[in-house]
């Protein structure tokens, strides 16, 4: 498996409720994960841009649902693809009328977005599948959504104990697992690989 070429990335919208997302023309996939937890990060290493995407120290900074506009070589073909940033949950200094603005604001995207074809859900393998994640993949299952896990920060574990926590949480939110390191990249290409295929953009 390999990272398709990246040919153009481009910082498409953000949108502050459902309403005001682009339309959607193309495949999409979502990114969904704790604040913090990395998910801007990893977005950045798929796209190969150290910062088309804010990343940050400052938890909870993102409030809105990004679009990222990928234009992809994927074998001979050019293809488009959008990636969305969801905004991250379980920031304990937000109010709980933000939460829930927030969940609005997240699950209508999630029910409804006709483009989408799949949710990235990013933990960290710190802390594994928590119970606001839980919650989540259990939404997911509910609408039908396909997902995957993104077990991420891997390089904060001794290498020989990486796999095996992982698994645990692939275990956990039954769903196929990867683990993921924004620092050196592990990981990447079999990423790419399910997102080609989630995409449509690559057969077998
Ligand atoms: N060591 C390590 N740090 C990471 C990794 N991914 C993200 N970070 C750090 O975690 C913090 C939050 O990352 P960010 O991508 O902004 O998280 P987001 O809030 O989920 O978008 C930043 O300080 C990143 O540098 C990773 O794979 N390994
Ligand atoms: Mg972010």
């Amino acid at each position: 498996m390999t990272a398709p070429l990246i040919l153009d990335a481009t910082f498409l919208a953000e949108a502050r409720d459902a309403s005001t997302v682009p339309a959607p023309i193309f495949p999409e996939i979502a990114f969904a994960g704790r604040s913090n937890v990395g998910k801007s990060s990893l977005i950045n290493k798929l796209i190969g841009r150290k910062k088309l995407v804010r990343t940050s120290g400052n938890p909870g900074c993102t409030r809105g649902i990004n679009l990222f506009r990928l234009k992809l070589r994927v074998d001979e073909h050019e293809a488009v693809l959008d990636l969305v940033d969801l905004p991250g949950y379980g920031y304990a200094k937000r109010s709980k009328t933000e939460r829930k603005a927030w969940g609005a604001l997240i699950e209508d995207f999630l029910r409804e977005r006709a483009g989408l074809r799949a949710v990235v859900v990013i933990v960290d393998v710190r802390r594994g599948v928590e119970q606001e994640d839980a919650q989540l993949l259990e939404f997911l299952r509910d609408i039908g959504r396909p997902a995957l896990l993104v077990v991420t920060k891997t390089d904060k574990l001794p290498a020989n104990k990486r796999k095996l926590a992982v698994q645990k949480c692939g275990r956990e939110a039954r769903l196929p697992v990867y683990g993921f390191s924004a620092v050196s990249g592990d990981g990447r290409d079999r990423i790419w690989g399910r997102l080609l295929k989630l995409s449509g953009l690559e057969l077998g």
